[in-house]
Protein backbone atom coordinates (compact mmCIF):
# COMPACT_ATOMS: atom_id res chain seq x y z
CA UNK A 1 0.00 0.00 0.00
CA UNK A 2 3.10 2.46 0.52
CA UNK A 3 4.57 2.01 -2.48
CA UNK A 4 1.26 3.00 -3.95
CA UNK A 5 1.55 6.31 -2.04
CA UNK A 6 5.02 6.47 -3.15
CA UNK A 7 4.10 6.06 -7.17
CA UNK A 8 1.26 8.39 -7.63
CA UNK A 9 3.34 10.65 -5.33
CA UNK A 10 0.70 11.71 -3.02
CA UNK A 11 1.50 14.83 -0.57
CA UNK A 12 0.18 14.29 2.74
CA UNK A 13 1.47 15.79 6.45
CA UNK A 14 0.14 12.99 8.51
CA UNK A 15 -1.47 9.50 8.36
CA UNK A 16 -4.45 8.45 9.55
CA UNK A 17 -6.24 4.61 9.82
CA UNK A 18 -9.78 3.97 9.80
CA UNK A 19 -10.89 2.60 13.21
CA UNK A 20 -10.92 -0.18 13.94
CA UNK A 21 -9.25 -2.76 11.16
CA UNK A 22 -6.95 -0.32 9.21
CA UNK A 23 -5.54 0.48 12.60
CA UNK A 24 -2.94 -1.98 12.43
CA UNK A 25 -1.97 -1.01 9.19
CA UNK A 26 -1.63 2.25 9.25
CA UNK A 27 1.13 1.91 12.57
CA UNK A 28 3.18 -0.51 10.33
CA UNK A 29 3.09 2.00 7.78
CA UNK A 30 4.04 5.30 9.73
CA UNK A 31 6.84 3.10 11.58
CA UNK A 32 8.48 1.47 8.59
CA UNK A 33 8.25 4.97 7.28
CA UNK A 34 8.79 7.44 9.96
CA UNK A 35 5.39 9.10 9.07
CA UNK A 36 3.10 10.84 11.64
CA UNK A 37 0.48 9.36 12.93
CA UNK A 38 -2.77 10.70 14.06
CA UNK A 39 -5.50 8.20 15.66
CA UNK A 40 -8.88 9.08 15.63
CA UNK A 41 -11.27 8.07 18.54
CA UNK A 42 -14.38 6.41 18.24
CA UNK A 43 -15.82 7.64 21.15
CA UNK A 44 -14.16 10.33 22.99
CA UNK A 45 -12.83 9.36 26.49
CA UNK A 46 -14.58 10.75 29.61
CA UNK A 47 -11.22 12.02 31.20
CA UNK A 48 -8.55 14.16 30.05
CA UNK A 49 -8.62 16.19 26.75
CA UNK A 50 -11.40 14.34 24.97
CA UNK A 51 -10.32 14.86 21.77
CA UNK A 52 -10.96 13.45 18.73
CA UNK A 53 -8.03 13.11 17.07
CA UNK A 54 -4.72 12.26 18.86
CA UNK A 55 -1.22 12.57 17.81
CA UNK A 56 0.60 16.11 16.71
CA UNK A 57 -1.20 17.93 14.01
CA UNK A 58 -1.37 21.46 12.56
CA UNK A 59 -4.74 22.95 11.03
CA UNK A 60 -4.57 22.77 7.90
CA UNK A 61 -2.43 20.05 7.30
CA UNK A 62 -3.27 17.32 4.59
CA UNK A 63 -3.98 13.79 6.40
CA UNK A 64 -4.02 10.52 4.19
CA UNK A 65 -6.60 8.25 5.33
CA UNK A 66 -5.68 4.10 5.27
CA UNK A 67 -8.34 1.59 5.09
CA UNK A 68 -8.52 -2.24 4.34
CA UNK A 69 -11.77 -2.45 2.66
CA UNK A 70 -14.60 -0.11 1.19
CA UNK A 71 -17.78 -0.85 0.39
CA UNK A 72 -19.47 2.39 -0.07
CA UNK A 73 -16.75 4.24 1.07
CA UNK A 74 -19.03 5.57 4.34
CA UNK A 75 -16.31 4.74 6.74
CA UNK A 76 -13.63 6.97 5.16
CA UNK A 77 -17.17 10.34 5.12
CA UNK A 78 -16.86 9.49 8.69
CA UNK A 79 -13.21 9.73 9.52
CA UNK A 80 -12.20 12.67 6.93
CA UNK A 81 -15.68 14.54 9.01
CA UNK A 82 -14.06 14.11 12.19
CA UNK A 83 -10.61 15.18 10.92
CA UNK A 84 -11.76 18.25 9.41
CA UNK A 85 -13.57 19.81 12.27
CA UNK A 86 -9.96 19.41 13.94
CA UNK A 87 -9.43 21.92 10.85
CA UNK A 88 -7.07 19.15 8.77
CA UNK A 89 -7.96 18.70 4.88
CA UNK A 90 -8.33 14.98 3.30
CA UNK A 91 -7.68 14.56 -0.58
CA UNK A 92 -6.62 11.04 -0.77
CA UNK A 93 -7.04 7.76 0.79
CA UNK A 94 -5.38 4.46 0.23
CA UNK A 95 -7.77 1.05 0.31
CA UNK A 96 -6.16 -2.04 0.12
CA UNK A 97 -9.64 -3.83 -1.62
CA UNK A 98 -12.26 -1.87 -3.68
CA UNK A 99 -15.62 -4.03 -3.36
CA UNK A 100 -16.50 -2.03 -6.22
CA UNK A 101 -20.17 -0.95 -4.65
CA UNK A 102 -19.73 2.79 -5.37
CA UNK A 103 -17.39 4.08 -2.74
CA UNK A 104 -15.00 5.44 -5.78
CA UNK A 105 -17.49 7.79 -6.77
CA UNK A 106 -19.04 8.52 -3.42
CA UNK A 107 -16.04 9.58 -2.24
CA UNK A 108 -14.77 11.54 -5.66
CA UNK A 109 -17.99 13.71 -5.24
CA UNK A 110 -16.71 14.53 -1.85
CA UNK A 111 -13.19 15.47 -2.91
CA UNK A 112 -11.48 12.52 -1.60
CA UNK A 113 -9.78 10.20 -4.57
CA UNK A 114 -9.58 6.70 -3.62
CA UNK A 115 -6.69 4.44 -4.96
CA UNK A 116 -7.49 0.95 -4.42
CA UNK A 117 -4.52 -2.13 -4.55
CA UNK A 118 -7.15 -4.76 -5.75
CA UNK A 119 -10.98 -4.68 -6.51
CA UNK A 120 -13.16 -7.31 -6.02
CA UNK A 121 -14.16 -8.05 -9.78
CA UNK A 122 -9.66 -8.45 -10.10
CA UNK A 123 -9.98 -10.77 -7.02
CA UNK A 124 -12.67 -13.06 -8.33
CA UNK A 125 -10.84 -13.34 -11.98
CA UNK A 126 -7.42 -14.34 -9.80
CA UNK A 127 -9.46 -16.50 -7.37
CA UNK A 128 -11.36 -18.04 -9.99
CA UNK A 129 -8.21 -18.34 -12.67
CA UNK A 130 -6.32 -20.42 -9.54
CA UNK A 131 -9.67 -22.49 -9.11
CA UNK A 132 -10.08 -21.78 -5.43
CA UNK A 133 -13.66 -20.66 -6.45
CA UNK A 134 -15.80 -22.33 -8.90
CA UNK A 135 -17.94 -20.60 -11.56
CA UNK A 136 -21.32 -20.57 -9.92
CA UNK A 137 -19.78 -18.78 -6.81
CA UNK A 138 -17.74 -16.26 -9.20
CA UNK A 139 -20.69 -15.53 -11.02
CA UNK A 140 -22.93 -14.97 -7.94
CA UNK A 141 -20.79 -12.90 -6.13
CA UNK A 142 -20.74 -10.82 -9.60
CA UNK A 143 -24.18 -10.82 -9.94
CA UNK A 144 -24.48 -9.53 -5.95
CA UNK A 145 -21.89 -6.58 -6.58
CA UNK A 146 -23.48 -5.18 -9.55
CA UNK A 147 -26.98 -5.56 -8.31
CA UNK A 148 -26.01 -3.97 -4.78
CA UNK A 149 -24.15 -0.74 -6.01
CA UNK A 150 -25.81 1.43 -4.00
CA UNK A 151 -24.65 4.09 -1.12
CA UNK A 152 -26.35 2.59 1.85
CA UNK A 153 -25.01 3.84 5.43
CA UNK A 154 -23.35 0.73 6.30
CA UNK A 155 -19.92 -0.54 6.35
CA UNK A 156 -18.56 -4.22 5.95
CA UNK A 157 -16.98 -3.57 9.10
CA UNK A 158 -20.25 -3.09 10.54
CA UNK A 159 -19.25 0.43 11.03
CA UNK A 160 -22.70 2.82 11.21
CA UNK A 161 -22.54 6.03 9.84
CA UNK A 162 -23.90 8.60 12.19
CA UNK A 163 -27.79 8.96 11.99
CA UNK A 164 -27.39 12.58 11.21
CA UNK A 165 -25.37 11.49 8.06
CA UNK A 166 -27.87 8.93 7.02
CA UNK A 167 -29.77 10.90 4.13
CA UNK A 168 -26.45 11.55 2.53
CA UNK A 169 -24.90 8.88 2.31
CA UNK A 170 -28.06 6.80 1.72
CA UNK A 171 -28.79 9.28 -1.78
CA UNK A 172 -27.79 7.85 -4.66
CA UNK A 173 -25.27 9.65 -5.68
CA UNK A 174 -24.76 10.46 -10.16
CA UNK A 175 -21.18 11.60 -11.23
CA UNK A 176 -21.37 13.95 -13.92
CA UNK A 177 -19.69 13.29 -17.41
CA UNK A 178 -16.66 15.51 -16.32
CA UNK A 179 -16.18 13.80 -13.17
CA UNK A 180 -16.02 10.12 -14.73
CA UNK A 181 -13.91 11.04 -17.33
CA UNK A 182 -11.28 12.04 -14.32
CA UNK A 183 -11.82 8.50 -12.59
CA UNK A 184 -8.28 6.45 -11.93
CA UNK A 185 -9.12 3.88 -14.25
CA UNK A 186 -10.81 5.27 -16.64
CA UNK A 187 -10.22 4.40 -20.14
CA UNK A 188 -7.98 7.38 -22.21
CA UNK A 189 -10.77 6.79 -24.98
CA UNK A 190 -13.38 7.18 -22.71
CA UNK A 191 -11.94 9.83 -20.55
CA UNK A 192 -11.78 11.51 -23.88
CA UNK A 193 -15.03 11.50 -24.78
CA UNK A 194 -16.57 11.70 -21.65
CA UNK A 195 -14.47 15.04 -21.26
CA UNK A 196 -15.67 16.29 -24.57
CA UNK A 197 -19.20 15.52 -24.20
CA UNK A 198 -19.02 17.73 -20.87
CA UNK A 199 -17.09 20.34 -23.01
CA UNK A 200 -19.63 20.18 -26.17
CA UNK A 201 -22.59 19.74 -24.20
CA UNK A 202 -23.82 17.04 -25.94
CA UNK A 203 -24.30 13.41 -25.35
CA UNK A 204 -26.04 12.78 -29.19
CA UNK A 205 -24.50 10.95 -31.72
CA UNK A 206 -25.63 11.05 -35.08
CA UNK A 207 -25.96 7.94 -37.08
CA UNK A 208 -24.40 8.62 -40.37
CA UNK A 209 -26.45 5.91 -42.10
CA UNK A 210 -25.90 7.18 -45.98
CA UNK A 211 -24.75 5.78 -49.17
CA UNK A 212 -22.84 8.42 -50.51
CA UNK A 213 -19.22 10.08 -49.51
CA UNK A 214 -20.03 13.60 -50.00
CA UNK A 215 -23.06 13.57 -48.11
CA UNK A 216 -21.26 11.86 -45.15
CA UNK A 217 -18.36 14.09 -45.12
CA UNK A 218 -20.70 16.96 -45.22
CA UNK A 219 -22.61 15.85 -42.79
CA UNK A 220 -20.19 15.40 -40.51
CA UNK A 221 -19.02 19.21 -41.04
CA UNK A 222 -22.46 20.63 -40.30
CA UNK A 223 -23.70 18.40 -37.52
CA UNK A 224 -20.22 18.39 -36.23
CA UNK A 225 -20.48 20.96 -33.87
CA UNK A 226 -23.61 19.49 -32.42
CA UNK A 227 -22.39 15.88 -31.88
CA UNK A 228 -19.83 13.77 -29.48
CA UNK A 229 -19.57 10.59 -31.86
CA UNK A 230 -20.12 10.43 -35.44
CA UNK A 231 -21.42 6.97 -36.30
CA UNK A 232 -20.79 5.37 -39.73
CA UNK A 233 -21.56 2.14 -41.80
CA UNK A 234 -18.87 2.39 -43.89
CA UNK A 235 -19.67 -0.45 -45.88
CA UNK A 236 -23.02 0.60 -46.96
CA UNK A 237 -21.62 4.03 -48.74
CA UNK A 238 -21.41 3.06 -52.58
CA UNK A 239 -18.15 5.24 -53.59
CA UNK A 240 -15.74 4.20 -50.49
CA UNK A 241 -12.22 5.67 -50.84
CA UNK A 242 -9.82 6.08 -48.41
CA UNK A 243 -9.35 9.34 -48.71
CA UNK A 244 -12.88 9.61 -47.59
CA UNK A 245 -11.85 8.30 -44.12
CA UNK A 246 -8.86 10.31 -44.12
CA UNK A 247 -11.63 12.99 -44.59
CA UNK A 248 -13.92 11.98 -41.85
CA UNK A 249 -10.94 11.87 -39.84
CA UNK A 250 -9.75 15.73 -40.18
CA UNK A 251 -13.28 17.02 -39.69
CA UNK A 252 -13.49 14.83 -35.79
CA UNK A 253 -10.40 16.97 -35.58
CA UNK A 254 -11.95 20.31 -36.47
CA UNK A 255 -14.81 19.39 -34.75
CA UNK A 256 -13.89 17.24 -31.72
CA UNK A 257 -15.90 14.15 -31.94
CA UNK A 258 -15.31 10.49 -32.26
CA UNK A 259 -15.61 8.69 -35.13
CA UNK A 260 -17.75 4.72 -34.45
CA UNK A 261 -17.61 2.39 -36.93
CA UNK A 262 -20.56 0.31 -36.28
CA UNK A 263 -18.90 -3.00 -38.11
CA UNK A 264 -20.64 -5.27 -34.85
CA UNK A 265 -17.51 -7.73 -35.21
CA UNK A 266 -18.71 -11.29 -34.09
CA UNK A 267 -16.31 -13.91 -35.23
CA UNK A 268 -13.39 -15.41 -34.01
CA UNK A 269 -10.16 -13.39 -32.91
CA UNK A 270 -8.18 -14.27 -35.57
CA UNK A 271 -10.57 -13.25 -38.33
CA UNK A 272 -12.00 -10.09 -36.58
CA UNK A 273 -8.33 -9.05 -36.49
CA UNK A 274 -7.99 -9.06 -39.77
CA UNK A 275 -11.26 -7.65 -40.78
CA UNK A 276 -10.89 -4.79 -38.36
CA UNK A 277 -7.23 -3.86 -40.13
CA UNK A 278 -6.70 -4.96 -43.28
CA UNK A 279 -9.23 -5.14 -46.41
CA UNK A 280 -10.71 -2.57 -48.12
CA UNK A 281 -11.72 0.10 -45.29
CA UNK A 282 -8.91 -0.62 -42.69
CA UNK A 283 -11.30 0.32 -39.93
CA UNK A 284 -8.26 0.53 -36.73
CA UNK A 285 -6.95 3.47 -39.02
CA UNK A 286 -9.22 5.87 -38.75
CA UNK A 287 -12.18 4.91 -36.49
CA UNK A 288 -11.62 5.49 -32.62
CA UNK A 289 -14.31 3.11 -31.57
CA UNK A 290 -15.97 0.24 -33.10
CA UNK A 291 -18.44 -2.42 -31.16
CA UNK A 292 -18.51 -6.14 -31.04
CA UNK A 293 -21.19 -9.19 -30.03
CA UNK A 294 -19.75 -11.05 -27.14
CA UNK A 295 -21.48 -14.28 -28.90
CA UNK A 296 -18.16 -15.91 -29.79
CA UNK A 297 -16.97 -15.45 -26.57
CA UNK A 298 -14.11 -13.41 -24.99
CA UNK A 299 -11.72 -14.01 -28.61
CA UNK A 300 -13.39 -11.76 -30.46
CA UNK A 301 -12.34 -8.55 -28.17
CA UNK A 302 -8.58 -10.34 -27.82
CA UNK A 303 -8.56 -10.39 -31.51
CA UNK A 304 -9.67 -6.48 -31.96
CA UNK A 305 -7.68 -5.62 -28.61
CA UNK A 306 -4.10 -6.95 -30.85
CA UNK A 307 -4.67 -4.41 -33.11
CA UNK A 308 -6.55 -1.46 -31.72
CA UNK A 309 -4.91 -0.94 -28.26
CA UNK A 310 -2.04 -0.06 -29.30
CA UNK A 311 -3.76 2.52 -31.39
CA UNK A 312 -5.49 3.60 -28.34
CA UNK A 313 -8.90 2.63 -29.45
CA UNK A 314 -12.46 1.11 -27.31
CA UNK A 315 -14.65 -1.28 -28.48
CA UNK A 316 -18.32 -1.35 -27.14
CA UNK A 317 -19.62 -4.50 -26.65
CA UNK A 318 -23.24 -5.11 -27.28
CA UNK A 319 -25.59 -6.10 -24.19
CA UNK A 320 -28.36 -5.19 -25.44
CA UNK A 321 -30.14 -4.35 -29.06
CA UNK A 322 -33.10 -2.11 -30.09
CA UNK A 323 -34.45 -4.38 -32.13
CA UNK A 324 -37.87 -6.52 -31.36
CA UNK A 325 -37.47 -10.39 -29.98
CA UNK A 326 -33.81 -9.60 -29.68
CA UNK A 327 -31.92 -12.24 -27.77
CA UNK A 328 -29.47 -10.20 -25.85
CA UNK A 329 -31.47 -9.69 -22.58
CA UNK A 330 -31.43 -11.36 -18.93
CA UNK A 331 -28.08 -13.85 -18.80
CA UNK A 332 -26.55 -13.28 -22.10
CA UNK A 333 -26.56 -9.63 -21.26
CA UNK A 334 -25.14 -10.26 -17.67
CA UNK A 335 -22.64 -12.73 -19.30
CA UNK A 336 -21.62 -9.47 -22.08
CA UNK A 337 -20.68 -6.90 -18.54
CA UNK A 338 -18.31 -9.82 -17.18
CA UNK A 339 -16.86 -9.70 -20.32
CA UNK A 340 -16.29 -6.09 -20.61
CA UNK A 341 -15.10 -6.51 -17.08
CA UNK A 342 -12.42 -8.71 -17.87
CA UNK A 343 -11.31 -6.88 -20.62
CA UNK A 344 -11.61 -3.19 -19.02
CA UNK A 345 -8.62 -2.39 -21.03
CA UNK A 346 -9.81 -2.44 -24.47
CA UNK A 347 -13.69 -2.73 -23.94
CA UNK A 348 -14.79 1.28 -22.87
CA UNK A 349 -18.74 0.56 -22.77
CA UNK A 350 -22.24 -0.81 -24.12
CA UNK A 351 -24.58 -0.63 -26.67
CA UNK A 352 -27.65 -1.34 -24.97
CA UNK A 353 -31.32 -0.28 -23.97
CA UNK A 354 -30.46 1.44 -20.82
CA UNK A 355 -27.64 1.44 -18.23
CA UNK A 356 -26.68 -2.16 -17.92
CA UNK A 357 -23.46 -2.08 -15.75
CA UNK A 358 -22.62 0.16 -12.60
CA UNK A 359 -18.70 0.84 -13.09
CA UNK A 360 -18.58 4.91 -14.33
CA UNK A 361 -16.01 4.34 -16.08
CA UNK A 362 -17.99 2.27 -19.38
CA UNK A 363 -20.03 4.06 -21.17
CA UNK A 364 -23.56 3.32 -22.11
CA UNK A 365 -24.67 4.21 -25.78
CA UNK A 366 -27.71 3.44 -26.77
CA UNK A 367 -29.86 3.42 -30.56
CA UNK A 368 -33.86 3.26 -31.30
CA UNK A 369 -34.16 7.02 -30.61
CA UNK A 370 -36.37 9.35 -31.58
CA UNK A 371 -38.66 12.69 -30.45
CA UNK A 372 -41.29 10.31 -30.17
CA UNK A 373 -41.64 6.39 -29.23
CA UNK A 374 -42.85 3.74 -32.02
CA UNK A 375 -41.09 1.57 -34.81
CA UNK A 376 -40.36 1.60 -38.33
CA UNK A 377 -41.86 -1.30 -39.45
CA UNK A 378 -38.77 -3.62 -39.88
CA UNK A 379 -38.26 -3.91 -36.09
CA UNK A 380 -36.52 -1.37 -35.06
CA UNK A 381 -38.20 0.17 -31.72
CA UNK A 382 -37.72 3.82 -30.64
CA UNK A 383 -37.38 5.39 -27.28
CA UNK A 384 -37.49 9.46 -26.97
CA UNK A 385 -34.19 11.35 -25.08
CA UNK A 386 -35.66 11.84 -21.84
CA UNK A 387 -36.24 8.10 -21.50
CA UNK A 388 -32.63 6.81 -22.40
CA UNK A 389 -31.12 9.34 -20.53
CA UNK A 390 -33.24 10.46 -17.98
CA UNK A 391 -35.49 7.21 -17.03
CA UNK A 392 -32.81 4.70 -18.06
CA UNK A 393 -29.80 6.00 -17.03
CA UNK A 394 -27.59 5.74 -20.38
CA UNK A 395 -25.03 7.94 -21.55
CA UNK A 396 -25.13 8.61 -25.11
CA UNK A 397 -28.21 8.91 -27.40
CA UNK A 398 -27.52 7.37 -30.84
CA UNK A 399 -29.67 8.84 -33.57
CA UNK A 400 -29.60 7.71 -37.32
CA UNK A 401 -33.34 8.50 -39.25
CA UNK A 402 -34.21 10.97 -36.34
CA UNK A 403 -32.01 13.46 -37.80
CA UNK A 404 -31.33 11.96 -41.32
CA UNK A 405 -35.21 12.03 -42.23
CA UNK A 406 -35.89 16.04 -41.17
CA UNK A 407 -36.61 18.24 -43.01
CA UNK A 408 -33.54 20.71 -41.39
CA UNK A 409 -30.69 18.30 -40.60
CA UNK A 410 -28.80 20.53 -38.34
CA UNK A 411 -32.29 22.17 -36.96
CA UNK A 412 -33.12 18.21 -35.65
CA UNK A 413 -29.48 17.49 -34.19
CA UNK A 414 -30.04 20.84 -32.11
CA UNK A 415 -33.18 19.60 -30.78
CA UNK A 416 -31.80 15.78 -30.36
CA UNK A 417 -29.08 17.57 -28.64
CA UNK A 418 -30.96 19.72 -26.43
CA UNK A 419 -33.17 17.33 -25.01
CA UNK A 420 -30.27 14.54 -24.90
CA UNK A 421 -28.50 17.34 -22.67
CA UNK A 422 -31.90 18.60 -20.43
CA UNK A 423 -32.42 15.11 -19.45
CA UNK A 424 -29.03 14.65 -18.42
CA UNK A 425 -29.20 17.57 -16.49
CA UNK A 426 -32.35 16.60 -15.22
CA UNK A 427 -30.95 13.06 -13.79
CA UNK A 428 -27.27 14.95 -12.23
CA UNK A 429 -30.07 17.52 -9.89
CA UNK A 430 -30.53 16.14 -6.84
CA UNK A 431 -34.28 16.07 -6.99
CA UNK A 432 -33.96 15.01 -10.35
CA UNK A 433 -36.65 17.27 -11.51
O1 LIG B 1 -29.41 -2.47 -31.19
C1 LIG B 1 -29.03 -1.69 -32.04
C2 LIG B 1 -27.67 -1.42 -32.26
C3 LIG B 1 -27.31 -0.48 -33.20
S1 LIG B 1 -25.66 -0.03 -33.30
N1 LIG B 1 -29.94 -1.01 -32.79
C4 LIG B 1 -29.58 -0.10 -33.74
O2 LIG B 1 -30.47 0.49 -34.36
N2 LIG B 1 -28.25 0.14 -33.99
C5 LIG B 1 -27.80 1.06 -35.06
O3 LIG B 1 -28.26 2.39 -34.73
C6 LIG B 1 -28.39 0.75 -36.43
O4 LIG B 1 -27.51 -0.07 -37.18
C7 LIG B 1 -28.53 2.12 -37.06
O5 LIG B 1 -27.31 2.48 -37.69
C8 LIG B 1 -28.75 3.06 -35.91
C9 LIG B 1 -30.20 3.41 -35.66
O6 LIG B 1 -30.73 4.12 -36.73
P1 LIG B 1 -32.19 4.79 -36.68
O7 LIG B 1 -32.34 5.38 -38.06
O8 LIG B 1 -33.19 3.73 -36.41
O9 LIG B 1 -32.12 5.85 -35.62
Amino acid sequence: MYQRVEEEGLQFDSVCGVPYTALPIATIICSRNELPMLIRRKEAKDYGTRRMVEGSYREGDTCLIIEDTVTTGSSIIETSEVLYKEGLKVTDAIVLMDREQGAVEMLASRGIHLHPIISMFKLLNVLHAAQRIDDQTAQSVREFILGNNTFSPKEENGNEAPATKKPCVEQKLELSYADRSKLPNIHPLASKLLKLMEDKRSNLCVSADVTSSQELLQLADSLGPKICVLKTHVDILEDYTADCCQRLQELAGKHNFLIFEDRKFADIGNTVKHQYQGGLYQISSWSHIVNAHAVPGPGVVKGLSAVGKSLGRGCLLIAQMSSQGSLATGEYTQAVLKMAEEQSDFVIGFICGSKVGTRPEFIHMTPGVQMQAGGDGLGQQYSTPEEVIHTKASDIIIVGRGVLEAPDRLKAAESYRKSGWDAYTKRLSPSGQ
